[in-house]
Order: structure tokens, then sequence, then C-alpha cells
């Protein structure tokens, strides 16, 4: 009939969009459900979706992307694994007009006009957020924080560092003391946790433990309980992402607070390229998420159960 043949048309119409996402990887539980999520966006919004996982290279996001311009798609999502080295192969999609969204990293400013928009938190105030917490805990004594970076060369990595900077610059008490890079892994999280210990006297003068995620974190409980340290009490913790684990830990007592960024880049990423290819409209730069603090006097046990139908 003629009505059935107007709603197929608007289905299909809608199902021509096609989007190819180069994935990082799966190093966190976070990016996991960022991953799980964009699927059920792209689902519900009955887009055609391509998802490539890099492994963690750069090279092989490189590749994703070529192949995804090789195949004609509508739009381009990247997650970049670091924030240099993008310039010419984001040309070459600028070329052949596919507009490019980067999820949750950003790329140095030299190439802000080979990508059509970002959606990302806003990674220094999530760093200055923890910061601030710490301040606040360690209430005028002396505190001595060791650091759990993220992916070297991360924008993530660089801005929470120097949001959390920020945070505590005005606290002459808190001093990081130590800091490296743990991957965003819970593995090298704890790996890295039992080197700081070694080195610390056996944790007697760590005060803190601040990490870019809450992966790490989860692995540097492992490596505190291990060394006979008691994390969440003698130690104070902070972490970024909200994952259900930290929660867990929350609960447990044996963490102190985490900072949330939704795993859900992708609805609004779709929703910026639907626009711009049906109107033309051109979105923001940034499309900000939010970030929240949650602390153990935010039921962390309630919020743990609540993260299950959020991707994780
Ligand atoms: O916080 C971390 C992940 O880029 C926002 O990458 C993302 C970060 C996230 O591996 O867990």
């Amino acid at each position: 009939t003629a009505l059935s043949g107007t709603l197929f048309s608007v289905g299909a119409h809608a199902a021509e969009l096609t989007v190819g996402f180069s994935q990082i990887g799966s190093e966190s539980g976070w990016r996991a459900a960022e991953t799980t999520v964009s699927k059920a966006e792209a689902k519900k919004r009955n887009i055609n979706f391509k998802i490539a996982d890099a492994q963690q290279k750069q090279e092989n996001q490189i590749k994703a992307i070529r192949s995804f311009i090789a195949q004609g798609v509508d739009a381009i999502f990247l997650a970049p694994v670091v924030a240099t080295g993008w310039d010419s192969v984001l040309k070459e999609a600028k070329e052949a007009n596919i507009p490019v969204v980067l999820l949750d990293r950003d790329i140095d400013p030299s190439g802000k006009e080979l990508y059509l928009t970002a959606v990302t938190s806003d990674s220094v105030a999530e760093g200055k957020v923890a910061g601030e917490w710490l301040v606040k805990a360690a209430a005028g004594k002396p505190c001595n924080v060791v650091e759990l970076q993220g992916t070297v060369g991360a924008s993530v990595a660089t801005n929470r560092k120097k949001g959390f900077e920020d945070g505590i610059a005005g606290a002459s008490n808190v001093k990081i003391v130590r800091s490296q890079t743990g991957d965003f892994t819970r593995a090298k999280g704890k790996e890295v946790m039992e080197s700081f210990i070694k080195a610390e006297g056996g944790g007697k003068n760590i005060c803190a433990v601040y990490a870019h995620n809450d992966d790490m974190m989860v692995g540097a409980i492992q490596a505190m309980k291990e060394a006979g340290l008691k994390p969440g009490t003698d130690v104070l913790t902070v972490s970024i992402d909200a994952v259900p684990d930290i929660f867990k830990a929350m609960a447990a007592g044996e963490a102190n607070a985490t900072v949330e960024l939704t795993p859900n880049m992708a609805g609004p990423a779709f929703d910026a390229v639907v626009a711009y290819k049906a109107k033309g409209t051109v979105p923001p730069k940034w499309i900000q998420t939010e970030s929240k603090l949650y602390t153990q006097s935010d039921n962390p046990m309630a919020v743990y159960e609540s993260k299950k139908d959020l991707g994780y």
C-alpha cells in the first residue's frame, strides 16, 4: 500500500547513514561501557555502525580511518588514543567530505579545522575537582600524594594531571611525591602502585593516591591491601570515571571518591551528525558532557546497582 511504502522508505532512508568508529580498545571498564552504549545509541537511531578496535595503537586507528574513507561512510567517530599525529589522515577525511567527530579525548589545537565537533567531558575540571576534594579531606595536615597517570600523550592524561595540580595549588601541605603512568589499566595500576609503596617506605609516607581512572585505582587498592595498608582510611583515594567496581570499593570503605563522566558520548555525536547531514546544522566545536563527584556519603551501593543499566 501507499502507506506501508512511505513507512518503508522512511526507515530505509534513516538506515542509509553509516558511521565508522575508530575505538581505542578496551583498556578500562569505562571504555568497554562506551563501546556497548555506542552500539545501543546507533541502534536507537537505525544507524549502520561499524566499530574498529585499535588495541591501543594509533597506527591501527589511522588504518581504520583510511578504511572507513575507502568505504565511503557518512561520518567517522574517533576516540584518539594520543593527541598528536592526526593531521594527515584527518585531512584525507576532510578531502573526502566525511565529517569526523572526536569522542571522549581531544587532539592538539592544530587539528581544530579537521573535525566537526568533539564530544568530551571537561577533563581539566575533573582533575581539579579531585584535587579540591583531597585538599578538603587532608584538612591542613601534611599529605604526600602518589599519582597514577593515564596513557602518555592522551589529552585526558595531560588534562587530568594539570587540573589536579591546579586543584591542590593553594594547599602547600598537599604535595605530589611520585607520578607515573599506569596506562589506564588495572594491571599496570597495581604494578606501579607496588613500586610506589616500595619507594615510599612500605607506604607509610603515602597519604593519598590520585589515579586518572578508576581501573588503575582498583589495581592500586589491591596493591595496598597486599602490602598491609588500609586504602580508604590510612590512605585516601580519589579517581575518575565512576565505574561500578569503585562504588563497591567505596561501599566497603576501601576507596573515598570518584568523579563520574558518562560513557554515552556517542548519543550526542550521532545527533550532531544526523542534524549536520539532514540540515547542514553545524554543531558547537565542543559538546561538553557533565562531570560529577561522588564520595562515600552518596550511597555507593545504590549507585553500583544503578550502573548495571548503563552499559557496564
Ligand atoms: O577516563 C579512561 C579511559 O578517554 C575519557 O579513557 C576517556 C578515558 C577514561 O580508558 O578510563
